[in-house]
């Protein structure tokens, strides 16, 4: 069993104020082989706080990191083309921005399958990945992406400056939530980074997680839930600077790019965002105080309304064997009774079953064959991509639903105001105005 921490895991303040309880639940990523059916499915509490002394927002329950992410981990970084093209103009960006070429070093913490850094080494600009997770780690070798397999942490950083190694770039993208000790990984990457080097940290905005009640992204592997305060604050504790952010709505449901280094210098973008963070409440507890009443509700939404076109005889899949579905369908309570089976495309699920639920997982290809009536979209955060995919599944009278920020059909949440994709259907025209 798990015990809670007791302290802030970036400021070690001692003021953690939860508020969220989304019950125990099994690891996201844990799929169930169905020859484990009966086997009892390890479950572990999932609480969240907001530290009152640096802002991060982060959860009381630490699993170890060689469970989550070594011994139980099927995400692999290519099964999207969005995420793909995202990445993509990202190193190309920072090619030309930082005039990268064969003398540079760019290195990447959790490169996963090689998905971003092969543009680097397409170009000749060498390259170093760092991921413990086997499976992945061992497709970005055989793409000839040179891989450290193994946990990031200051360590690490200092055995490569030993070898003599500085990055010119380090990119962290969706990995400081995955990160149980901060000082680690923070002092990690001012260890490795050259003296004008540039560090960018991508992960969803804490606040966007709140205002499109984004439940469920939360789950053992995120330890952490990051604003641009909370980002400052850690960045000062190891000699780093906040000195830009870029804005993605689209990403995983609203995205922040921190630019980060040794050097100060600091944009106007960093003062607008730290500034709406500051005017909206982000960096006080109040703003997180009635998370769970709207958590609940959306719940309770979501359960009348497949409960609803059940009772009227409709056949309901879903599509997305994602982890932040995993949480859903269990903090929710939704399995088999509701939900006959979830489609994926990554390979490495299909087969096995969701966490808890055990809804069955198999190809895309199940919904032309089944035609179920409805099917709920848990990746939500690539809806547009997964229903362009999908354009026969509809035209054959199909119909999608999401689960956030509303639980809805998909046209309704397409069309309400503001939003062209649906994590941001319910986007703020203050935030907007900074994008
Ligand atoms: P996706 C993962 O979360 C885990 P998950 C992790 N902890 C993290 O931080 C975030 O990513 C960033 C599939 N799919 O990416 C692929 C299709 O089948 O939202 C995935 O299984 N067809 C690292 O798991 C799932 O959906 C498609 O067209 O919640 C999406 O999962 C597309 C686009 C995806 O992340
Ligand atoms: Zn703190």
């Amino acid at each position: 069993m798990t015990a809670a921490i007791t302290a802030c895991r970036a400021c070690g303040g001692e003021t953690l104020r939860p508020f969220l309880s989304l019950g125990k639940t099994p690891l996201a990523d844990a799929l169930v082989r169905p020859d484990d059916i009966d086997a009892a499915e390890q479950r572990f509490p999932l609480e969240v706080a907001f530290c009152e002394e640096c802002t991060l927002v982060q959860i009381l329950h630490d699993v170890p990191p060689q469970t989550l992410f070594v011994d139980n981990y099927l995400y692999f970084s290519s099964f999207s083309d969005h995420l793909l093209e995202h990445s993509r103009a990202h190193a190309t960006n920072l090619i030309t921005s930082r005039g990268l070429g064969e003398d540079s070093l760019v290195v990447e913490l959790a490169s996963n399958d090689g998905y971003l850094l092969k543009n680097f080494a397409e170009q000749g600009i060498p390259v170093l990945g760092i991921d413990p997770a086997p499976d992945q780690a061992a497709v970005a070798i055989e793409n000839g992406i040179p891989t450290l397999v193994e946990f990031f942490g200051v360590e690490v950083a200092q055995r490569l400056r030993a070898e003599g190694k500085q990055a010119d770039v380090i990119i962290a993208n969706n990995v400081m939530a995955h990160v149980p000790d901060l000082d680690s990984f923070v002092g990690g990457m001012a260890e490795l980074i050259a003296d004008d080097g540039l560090i960018t940290v991508e992960n969803p905005w804490v606040h966007d997680l709140v205002q499109h009640a984004e439940f469920d992204t939360i789950y053992h592997e995120h330890f952490s839930y990051y604003s641009c305060t909370s980002v400052h604050n850690l960045m000062r504790r190891h000699g780093l600077f906040l000195n830009d952010v870029e804005y993605f709505p689209d990403l995983h449901g609203g995205t922040l790019r921190w630019h980060c280094g040794p050097v100060e210098d600091v944009s106007d973008r960093v003062r607008e965002f730290t500034a709406l963070e500051e005017a909206e409440g982000v960096t006080g507890f109040a703003y997180y105080a009635d998370f769970g009443e709207r958590v609940q509700a959306n719940i309770d939404a979501l359960r009348a309304l497949l409960i609803e076109r059940r009772a009227a005889g409709r056949t309901i899949a879903a599509y997305g064997a994602a982890a932040k579905g995993s949480t859903l369908l269990n903090a929710s309570g939704i399995g088999t009774d509701l939900l006959d089976f979830v489609v994926d495309r990554n390979v490495h699920k299909h087969g096995l079953m969701m966490p808890g639920v055990h809804v069955p997982v198999r190809p895309t290809e199940a919904l032309l064959e089944e035609q179920p009536d409805d099917v709920l979209i848990l990746a939500w955060n690539f809806a547009d991509e997964i229903v362009a995919q999908q354009a026969e599944y509809v035209r054959r009278g199909g119909t999608f639903l999401v689960p956030v920020p509303t639980p809805a059909e998909l046209q309704q949440a397409v069309q309400s105001p503001g939003g062209s994709n649906v994590g941001g259907a319910a986007e703020d025209t203050q935030t907007e105005a900074l994008s």
